[in-house]
């Protein structure tokens, strides 16, 4: 079952951005590099894809850089993309944006038509530290949690640029099962929606493959990279969390605590730099999900037109 989060409040967040996006000339959708393909929402997609917009990669300081030139690449190689990759907190490139916006949409400027510009992404890519960073000042409340700006919010940045912080937001059905796994660990899904051994699991199993000196670097496993990559995943939480000392009376290891461990490693960045999917994998998992939804519509049909007929027969 793959995770969901779609609260009462991002309902409103989708009327909010719906209704404003009318007068926004350009719009910024922030993603989290370290899941460039995951943190894109495709309902955001559909309520603001018509306008000049742009894709950044925040985070790029902890992503993998091959990885995020990867994604770059990708993403510049669709039509009518234009991404760049950032770190929010970085001064220059931030104030850069307002340039990027302005060629965007050349018509506005000035005070008789000042520039808009909608920002907007899943929960915790980086849109308010954004915002602060972009205006110099801290307007927009920030936090590592997901779900902290909860209104839309106005900043004046220019006589004729202003910008909009909007509260995150997914998307009702997060149809590809790996996503909801990489969105949680990555910090963007509320704590309660997903369990948390089962999303340390799933990213053991991708740092593992991928990562797996880091692993040692970090928990001094004293393993080595090659016998890291053959455990079980599970196996490996245990051998963590024995490591750290979550070991509960009688000797066995409090996966629990491993499980927060392991997450809260990845999110502080203390595992080193990393991307927990590439453009390719990302590929996969979408045809994969693309075929599951037909099978689920055909059946929701069938089980309609059984209805139907039923009903007929009846009459
Ligand atoms: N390393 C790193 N951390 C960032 C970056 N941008 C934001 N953060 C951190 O990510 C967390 C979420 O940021 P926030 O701006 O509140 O995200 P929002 O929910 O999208 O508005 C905060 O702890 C920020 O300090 C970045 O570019 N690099
Ligand atoms: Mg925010």
């Amino acid at each position: 079952m793959a995770i969901q989060w779609f609260p009462g409040h991002m309902h409103l967040t989708r009327k909010l951005i719906e209704e404003r996006v009318k007068d926004i000339d350009v719009v910024i959708e922030v993603l989290d590099a370290r899941i460039p393909g995951s943190s894109f929402n495709p309902l955001l997609q559909e309520l603001t894809g018509h306008k000049p917009r742009m894709k950044l990669l925040n985070k790029q300081d902890v992503a993998d850089p091959v990885q995020t030139q990867a994604w770059l690449d990708w993403y510049n190689a669709q039509p009518d993309t234009l991404a760049i990759a950032m770190d929010a907190e970085e001064v220059a490139p931030a104030r850069r944006l307002v340039d990027t916006c302005r060629q965007l949409a050349p018509n506005r400027g000035g005070m008789a038509k000042p520039m808009r510009v909608l920002i907007c992404g899943v929960p915790n890519v980086g849109k308010s530290t954004l915002i602060n960073t972009m205006s110099g000042k801290k307007q927009a409340k920030a936090a590592d949690e997901a779900g902290v700006t909860k209104d839309e919010q106005r900043i004046v940045l220019d006589h004729d640029f202003y910008l909009w912080d909007t509260p995150g937001m997914l998307w009702p059905r997060i149809s590809i099962e790996q996503s909801g796994f990489n969105l949680a660990a990555s910090g963007s899904v509320g704590r309660n929606a997903y369990d948390e051994e089962l999303v340390a699991l799933e990213l053991l199993l991708i740092l593992q493959r991928r990562y797996p000196q880091n692993l040692e670097d970090r928990f001094k496993l004293g393993l080595g990279a090659e016998k890291i990559q053959a455990m079980h995943d599970d196996e490996l939480l245990e051998v963590i969390g024995r490591k750290r000392g979550c070991v509960m009376s009688g000797g066995r290891v409090n996966t629990q605590k491993a499980a927060e461990i392991v997450i809260t490693d990845y999110r502080t960045h203390i595992l080193g730099r990393i991307t927990l999917e590439t453009p390719q994998e990302f590929e996969q998992w979408a045809a994969v999900a693309v075929i599951a939804d037909a099978e689920r519509q055909a059946k929701k049909d069938a089980l309609a037109l059984t209805r139907k007929t039923g009903r007929k027969l009846r009459k």
